[in-house]
């Protein structure tokens, strides 16, 4: 799945801050017919143990499309659902616990808010990072936006070397914006996820970054 990663423009969230359980396998069908190339599970406050029968579903749902299923936080719960990654923020530990646990092949993802904590993750081993959030956003609360001036340097220093998906209130408005700051891969959450087509959505993302 790392060469599927290596592809991957677009990085879908099912976040269950946005959808309801009983929703999230058919949105996120459509964010894979749509074209996101890698599908994350994020579930914050909600018990990992509950959320295993989602997430094999999920796992299964991403192998149709052999597309990367990432797990957010929690390490039991990629290992319980066969995932191929877990994707880990600044205050959730080093890289090797989860590499040993879900083997050579996974792929762990980093959450960075700086471009030092960019490279610092390219050094630790990450296979990709998320930067932002570039705008502040209310799926992520608390958190000042970064801004786009760093995007560059950081696409440069660390794009180039694995994949780097900036993130953080990214939506049509201000999609031009971003990319001319030299976004080159996205994640987009709560406007994909509150579209009334998200398939579509998708899709019109996509081609505004090849
Ligand atoms: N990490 C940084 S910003 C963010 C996360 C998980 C949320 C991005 O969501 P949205 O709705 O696309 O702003
Ligand atoms: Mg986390």
């Amino acid at each position: 799945m790392k060469a599927a990663l290596q592809r991957a423009l677009l990085y879908g969230i099912c976040d269950l801050g946005y959808l309801k359980e009983s929703q999230a396998v058919a949105v996120s069908r459509e964010l894979l017919s749509g074209g996101v190339g890698v599908l994350q599970l994020r579930a914050k406050g909600y018990d990992p143990a509950g959320l295993v029968p989602l997430a094999k579903e999920l796992k299964a749902l991403c192998d149709e499309f052999e597309v990367p299923f990432v797990v957010n936080d929690h390490l039991a719960l990629a290992v319980e659902s066969r995932a191929h990654g877990l994707h880990l923020g600044q205050d959730d530990g080093p890289l090797d616990p989860p590499r040993k646990a879900l083997g050579p092949h996974a792929i762990l993802g980093r959450s960075t808010h700086s471009l030092d904590q960019a490279r610092q993750a390219l050094a630790e081993g990450a296979d990709y990072i998320g930067f932002g959030p570039l705008f502040p956003t209310p799926t992520k609360k608390g958190r000042p936006g970064i801004g786009l001036e760093t995007i560059q340097s950081m696409e440069v220093e660390v794009g180039s070397r694995i994949p780097a998906f900036c993130i953080g209130g990214i939506k049509p408005e201000n999609f031009e914006r971003v990319r001319e700051a030299g976004a080159r891969r996205v994640v987009v959450v709560s406007h994909l996820l509150t579209s009334d087509d998200p398939k579509e959505e998708t899709t019109t993302l996509i081609q505004k970054l090849t």
